[in-house]
């Protein structure tokens, strides 16, 4: 069965291809980061998750990339409104990094090299929708992307996948990260083109 195309605009995919409202697609692979790309050589990264006082878990980089991992193919939504249909990934599921959090643990906030921050949710973290990706296009992923790797959060807006990702601090309610205190959304769903944040 043939997609129907309503109207006839001539531009490829306008009406075809299921794009959140307000997006479009863009060429090449924009890069968009808050300050200058930090560069981390993996014997020097590390990856935590601290629940409490004493309670840390860390892996080094060869740790990391014992870890099971997964080949993800996904579409990606910036706020600015550009978006990237089918882009590869390799990475470790979030599910695994979070192994044994107990459900009432649900808010936490990603801290970057860097010093960007973004607040998540558990729900948004595991079940299968986020990874820590560390190849982009079968090829190591770049710095200017968040190499040597980063949070890919897909179904949410582009700026909860935090790039040069160091690790997740477990947070006694929804608190804003860098952009969300800027403004964006709590929590950024794209298909409710949750943007902004109503306060501002
Ligand atoms: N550490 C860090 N992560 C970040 C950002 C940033 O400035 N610093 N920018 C966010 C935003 S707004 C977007 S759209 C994406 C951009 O990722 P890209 O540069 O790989 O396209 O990274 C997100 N993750
Ligand atoms: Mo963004």
């Amino acid at each position: 069965m043939a997609k129907i195309t309503r109207g006839f605009s001539g531009r490829k995919r306008e009406h075809t291809k299921e794009l959140p409202p307000g997006q479009h697609l863009v060429d090449g692979f924009p890069v968009l980061s808050a300050g200058p790309t930090p560069r981390i050589a993996k014997q020097d990264w590390e990856l935590f998750v601290h629940t409490g006082p004493g309670e840390t878990k860390k892996w080094t980089w060869q740790e990391f990339t014992s870890l099971p991992s997964s080949d993800v193919t996904t579409d990606i939504h910036c706020v600015t409104s550009w978006s990237k249909l089918a882009t590869r990934w390799r990475g470790v599921a979030m599910d695994v990094i979070l192994d044994g959090v107990p459900a009432e643990q649900q808010f936490w906030m990603a801290h970057c090299y860097g010093g960007y921050t973004t607040n998540l949710q558990l729900d948004d973290l595991r079940g299968g929708r986020a990874w820590i990706a560390y190849e982009y296009d079968g090829r190591d992923l770049s710095p200017e992307h968040g190499g040597p790797a980063r949070l890919l959060v897909p179904h949410l807006y582009f700026w909860k996948s935090a790039k040069w990702i160091r690790g997740f601090v477990l947070q006694d309610k929804d608190k804003p990260g860098f952009w969300e205190q800027n403004g964006y959304h709590l929590r950024g769903d794209p298909w409710r083109e949750e943007r902004y944040s109503r306060w501002f």
